[in-house]
């Protein structure tokens, strides 16, 4: 299955610097910045910065690094976020929507944290 990358997508001309975000955290090869519509007190989302067009194409394409990266600054988010349980925090949610059937707006892979409230049931 070819995956087809929009190059002028959103997300990608936010990392080429071209529109502004609310940047919480940058390193080598992930982008973490406040969603610009929240559902949630807390709403980041969190992308890498290769051109990964959904979750599948970025787990089964991208180089070890960039998904140690990518998966390690989630943890280092929840902990600024101090959302982790156990650790002080209510705890929070990730959701990655992939494709039509999830009703994926932006193709460029990104991983939302939802926290800050109660986050009710996820499936519906
Ligand atoms: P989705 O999983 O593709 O449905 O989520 C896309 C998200 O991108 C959605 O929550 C939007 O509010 C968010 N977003 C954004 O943060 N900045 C933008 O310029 C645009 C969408 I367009």
């Amino acid at each position: 299955m070819a995956y087809l990358y929009d190059s002028e997508n959103i997300f990608a001309k936010i990392l080429r610097g071209e529109i502004p975000n609310a940047t919480v955290l940058e390193t080598d090869h992930t982008l973490a910045f406040r969603d610009i519509t929240p559902q949630a007190p807390d709403h980041v989302l969190v992308i890498p910065k290769g051109p990964y067009v959904n979750f599948d194409h970025f787990a089964m394409n991208a180089s070890d690094a960039e998904i140690l990266d990518f998966n390690r600054t989630i943890g280092t988010l929840c902990k600024m976020l101090k959302v982790q349980p156990g650790e002080g925090g209510n705890g929070y949610r990730l959701i990655a929507n992939s494709g039509e059937a999830a009703i994926q707006e932006v193709p460029h892979m990104h991983m939302h944290i939802l926290a800050g409230r109660p986050l009710g049931r996820m499936l519906n």
